[in-house]
């Protein structure tokens, strides 16, 4: 792994544990004079590796008593001087000890410091540095397996398997510029068509797994939307498995918007419960209304709910027609135009067993009553955001999709060059995009106001 020299390594120190009150409360230490400071804390010195038990005072005053852990930098999770010491979790306790250390000249670390400084320090790369972040706000199993698989390098080793692929291309490639005349039959020796051809199917296979690492890392938001009545909020209750919403048969019983977390086979879900759709006067329910409409086209996907003992009569199949009008919802099943991201729901199947849905639009029949569909349910959410496994091989993001689509642009790019026989210099060219591009999944080539973006979404002490 390249390493980058880490521009800063003042005495930074945070505390590690969750606010509030714990058997254990830690606080770190990272850069030059970790170990003189501690050492002056504890009032003994500390043992390289060693768990010491020992007191922490500022200055003559006892403070607290626990465990300091040094570890000689370059061998520490930042690569700098490290010292943990464990207190008492109490909040009191720890920001003491906070006060103490920046008595004797620490100052306090940003969000996301100490994986900064193990970024800048050849310790992890980009890709596994957002893991640890990604790995600690993880919400199902598999997305902690998955961000684990990415921190332990699972993710950064198939790219930087591409990119040296590339890097080799590209040496080839270049060679052959020096021979213009000649250049096209010098790249047919090197089979660098061949290359490109893999390099394009490895992006693409990395690209579908990327995919399924983002949707498993951040999870979707999943929007119920329909009219009032329908059984929105008794839908969202028996997905969540509780009475987070409440049910009434009165229409217009939900006005505001209600979140509530779930997994569904490992995927992280935000369901949100909104409020029945129609003409109304009332003042709050308008506003209710609006949010619904909104929650709909921001949502990642949208569950149009109707009722089955309604859907009989006429008059509400055009009522559905309009609303999903409304939400500009495409009515033609085989179009691109937002139809994707919703799914009909066909709710109170226990109270008609109407067979076939007006319009041929493919709808999941559920009721939140009995139950019946709400697995075959499960599933569509699933497949309609692309979810297909719930073995995520790793964790990513989407800033890393958007780079390895880039980079797939690039090399097709460098594929059609080829072909048009453009010469060495033009493949040369995209194939150079395509490597520097890539670099930024694992950090190799990264803009620092990016780093800054990245690392500002951690939490302290991380
Ligand atoms: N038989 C039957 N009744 C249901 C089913 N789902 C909901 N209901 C009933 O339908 C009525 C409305 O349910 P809600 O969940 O409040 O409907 P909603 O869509 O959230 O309604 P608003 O909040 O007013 O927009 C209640 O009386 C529910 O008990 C179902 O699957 N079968
Ligand atoms: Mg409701």
């Amino acid at each position: 792994m390249e390493t980058n020299q880490a521009l800063n390594n003042d005495l930074i120190c945070a505390i590690a544990t969750p606010p509030g009150q714990g058997g254990v409360g830690i606080v770190r230490l990272s850069g030059q004079g970790a170990f003189e400071i501690a050492t002056q804390l504890c009032g003994k010195p500390l043992i390289s590796r060693t768990a010491v038990y020992t007191d922490f005072f500022d200055a003559e005053e006892l403070l607290d008593n626990g465990l300091a852990l040094w570890f000689p930098g370059p061998n520490s999770f930042t690569g700098e001087d490290v010292v943990e010491l464990q207190g008492h979790g109490g909040p009191i306790i720890q920001h003491r000890i906070l006060n103490a250390l920046c008595h004797r000249g620490a100052r306090l670390a940003r969000p996301g410091e100490f994986s900064e400084r193990a970024f800048m320090n050849g310790k992890l790369d980009l890709a596994q540095a957002e893991a640890v972040a990604d790995l600690i706000s993880s919400t199902s199993i598999a997305a902690s397996k998955a961000a684990l698989n990415t921190l332990k390098g699972a993710f950064s080793e198939m790219i930087t398997a591409i990119a040296l692929d590339i890097a080799n291309m590209r040496v080839r490639v270049e060679a052959a510029i020096d021979f213009p005349e000649e250049d096209i039959e010098i790249l047919q020796e090197a089979r660098v068509a061949e290359d490109i051809a893999k390099t394009i199917t490895s992006l693409e296979a990395i690209l579908v797994q990327a995919n399924q690492g983002r949707l498993i890392n951040s999870g979707i938001s999943v929007a119920l939307i329909g009219a009032p009545n329908v059984g929105k909020s008794s839908l969202l209750n028996a997905l969540a498995g509780e009475e987070a919403a409440i049910v009434t048969n009165v229409p217009g019983t939900t006005r505001d918007l209600l979140k509530v977390d779930l997994v569904i086979g490992g995927l992280p879900i935000r369901l949100v419960d909104t409020a029945g759709l129609r003409e109304s006067n009332d003042e709050v329910e308008k506003i209710g209304i609006a949010r619904a409409k909104a929650q709909a086209s921001e949502a990642d996907l949208t569950l149009y709910i109707a009722a089955a003992d309604e859907l009989a009569a006429q008059a509400n199949t055009s009522e559905l027609t309009r609303n999903l009008d409304l939400l500009q919802v495409s009515m033609d099943p085989t179009s691109d135009d937002g139809a994707k991201n919703v799914l009909v729901v066909i709710n109170k199947s226990d109270l008609s067993a109407v067979a076939d849905f007006p319009q041929g639009i493919a709808n999941v029949r559920v009721s939140a009553k009995t139950g019946e569909g709400l697995d075959v349910l499960k599933k569509a959410i699933q497949e309609s955001v692309g979810f297909g496994q719930e073995n995520v091989p790793f964790a990513a993001r989407q800033r890393h999709i958007l780079i390895i689509q880039d980079t797939l642009v690039k090399v097709n790019a460098a594929a059609a060059a080829l072909t048009e026989n453009l010469g060495a210099e033009f493949i040369a060219e995209e194939l150079y995009i395509a490597h520097q591009r890539l670099g930024e999944v694992t950090g190799t080539v990264t803009p620092d106001d990016l780093l800054g973006k990245i690392f500002a979404e951690f939490c302290i002490g991380k």
